[in-house]
């Protein structure tokens, strides 16, 4: 059955999604998504969310909800775990990762952090690598910086988050927590094979370094992160971002 994404590959939850797929070995297209045109993608959803996954003339919307979907059609290398207590580990790290770790760690950044050069620089990047999908009007991709600081969604998600906390010490503690769903591995919740939890943190970690949006990755030196980042890496394409080759900049983790 023909499966398709549809998203906008700069959305931590599409690259999820991405990671599943190819760790399923599921051959399926992506169809680029304007963010800024989303519905005329997306009418058949009648929404602007991505991703969406669409399998045949099924869809679904939510990454979380597709990799239940996916398990049900491709039981194969489940995403949940392999019992109803691994289930229950994976969901509670997801919900951890779409309450916290994806707000805290890489939205609350784009709202609260500092709207200097190198924010900016960021910020133009992401435009060029969401253009290579689907292209963003030139006017547009000058304000991308000041588009996303505004973006409803994001500032919706950053709303949600206990901002009493200060940013760096948000990070840290989510840093922390990270850490600890990890324990002694080999996989987040201390799984012997990786589950829906890994593919929700992995992407957001190293997409940013692997596309140039940050140079240095110094969760590699981490003791235990840096080798759990090359072990999840193993189970995947070396771009499996849905960009062209040349989007890439720095080296793969297992490499
Ligand atoms: N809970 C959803 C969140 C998806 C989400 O927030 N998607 C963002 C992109 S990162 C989006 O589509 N925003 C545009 C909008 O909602 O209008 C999931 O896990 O898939």
């Amino acid at each position: 059955m023909k499966i398709e994404l549809y998203g906008y590959t700069t959305s931590p939850y599409v690259r999820k999604v991405a990671c599943y797929l190819y760790y399923k070995n599921l051959d399926f297209n992506f169809v680029p998504v304007s963010p800024v045109m989303a519905e005329e993608t997306l009418a058949f959803t009648g929404g602007k969310q991505v991703p969406v996954l669409k399998i045949g003339e099924e869809w679904r919307l939510d990454s979380s909800k597709i990799g239940a979907w996916l398990d049900e059609l491709y039981p194969e290398k489940p995403l949940f775990g392999s019992n109803d207590a691994e289930k229950a580990i994976a969901t509670k790290i997801d919900d951890w990762v779409s309450e916290q770790f994806i707000p805290g760690m890489v939205f609350r950044d784009v709202v609260d952090g500092k709207n200097d050069e190198g924010f900016r620089k960021r910020a133009h990047r992401l435009a060029e690598i969401v253009s290579s999908g689907a292209t963003l009007p030139d006017p547009v991709r000058e304000a991308w910086p000041d588009l996303i600081r505004a973006a409803p969604f994001i500032v919706h998600m950053v709303e949600n988050l206990d901002r009493s906390e200060p940013l760096e010490a948000m990070k840290m503690r989510i840093f922390m927590e990270l850490v600890a769903h990890l324990g002694d591995g080999p996989y987040l919740g201390g799984m012997s094979e990786p589950t829906l939890a890994d593919f929700a943190i992995f992407p957001q970690v190293i997409f940013p370094y692997h596309v140039g949006l940050v140079d240095h990755m110094p969760m590699f030196e981490h003791p235990t992160l840096g080798p759990w980042l090359k072990r999840v890496a193993v189970h995947l394409p070396t771009n499996p971002w849905c960009v062209d080759e040349d989007i890439i900049v720095n080296p793969w983790p297992a490499q």
